[in-house]
């Protein structure tokens, strides 16, 4: 089930709003179907214009506007997930606070834990109240696995996310405020001097055999700049020293492997920065890879 979310509040940056669009352009229906899914289109989504709305933190922007993108994915993706596979075509990475509103509360109907696998250069674990950009699309996971000074502004989750259950993975910009929050809160962060030291595959099996081992739904929220800029530039915040491309194509077999996957987040490609659309067809190879694209017939599991 394929949403599109042209949200672009959330980044100072213009250009996520044409996201869904380039995943379209990029093929994204054509290559799930090859691969013998069946794919409903449901077009873009577009949240009704919000009154602006005013924080304490002056730097906040555009809170109204994410605040309304999140209770329409989280009612969009909440639905979904009950037919199949909500897979949410960004639009920045605000957008993950919807995504994971719909997550949680079909995770709690079903009475099962919800997992996140977080793959960004960025932990996205700013509150309203510590973000010094203001970009809220540097807030989501602290949002999810609750943090502080959201309460009766972004809609309530069903239950926020247990940081014992989110691993993060390609970290490497992290901001002070946010440093402080990885080490208090018991959330699995590996930065890439992690995964330089033991390698995606070890840490990724770890993580999975946990969700595994607990019946959890997994929820993969896939940053374009997790990917290295040199094979992806079509993001507005390149950092480098990201995944490489066999890197990122592993972690999405593995993950397909795993059989636990039960919706997706694809976020930050902005087409305006993009290279002849080389980002956006790498994203979909990726997500082709994770669906079940193969080199070579595999046993189901081999992690
Ligand atoms: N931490 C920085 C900030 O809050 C940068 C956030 C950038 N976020 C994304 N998504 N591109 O990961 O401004
Ligand atoms: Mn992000
Ligand atoms: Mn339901
Ligand atoms: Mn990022």
């Amino acid at each position: 089930m394929l949403l599109g979310a042209p949200v672009q509040e959330g980044t100072r940056r213009l250009g996520c709003d044409m996201g869904p669009s380039a995943f379209r352009a990029a093929g994204i229906v054509g290559t799930l179907r090859e691969l013998g899914h069946d794919v409903i289109d449901r077009g873009n989504l577009a949240p009704v214009a919000a009154p602006a709305r005013a924080h304490s933190n002056p730097a906040v922007r555009s809170l109204a506007e994410v605040v309304a993108w999140t209770e329409l994915l989280g009612e969009a993706v909440h639905g979904a997930a009950g037919e199949g596979m909500p897979i949410t075509l960004g639009g920045d990475h605000s957008l993950a606070a919807g995504t994971l509103t719909g997550m949680s509360r079909h995770a709690t109907e079903l009475g099962r834990p919800l997992f996140v696998l977080w793959l960004d250069a960025h932990p996205d674990l700013h509150t309203l109240d510590s973000t010094e950009s203001g970009n809220l699309h540097g807030v989501p996971m602290a949002y999810a696995t609750g943090q502080p000074g959201f309460e009766g502004i972004f809609p309530p989750l069903a239950a926020p996310l247990d940081p014992s259950r989110v691993c993060m993975m390609g970290i490497r910009s992290v901001d002070p405020a946010e440093r402080r929050t990885v080490a208090a809160s018991g959330i699995t962060v590996h930065d890439m001097r992690a995964i330089d030291e033991f390698g995606f595959a070890a840490l990724l099996r770890t993580f999975l055999h946990q969700v595994e081992a607990e019946s959890g739904l997994l929820h993969v929220s896939l940053d374009v700049d997790f990917l290295d800029p040199d094979i992806a530039p079509g993001v507005g915040t390149t950092v480098p020293g990201g995944a490489t491309f066999r890197e990122a194509h592993l972690v999405m077999e593995m993950l397909h492997e795993c059989g636990l996957v039960s919706s997706i987040d694809l976020v930050e490609l902005n087409p305006f920065l993009d290279d002849r659309g080389r980002t956006a067809r790498l994203m979909v190879d990726l997500v082709a890879s994770l669906m079940g694209r193969r080199v070579l017939d595999r046993p189901t599991r081999s992690y």
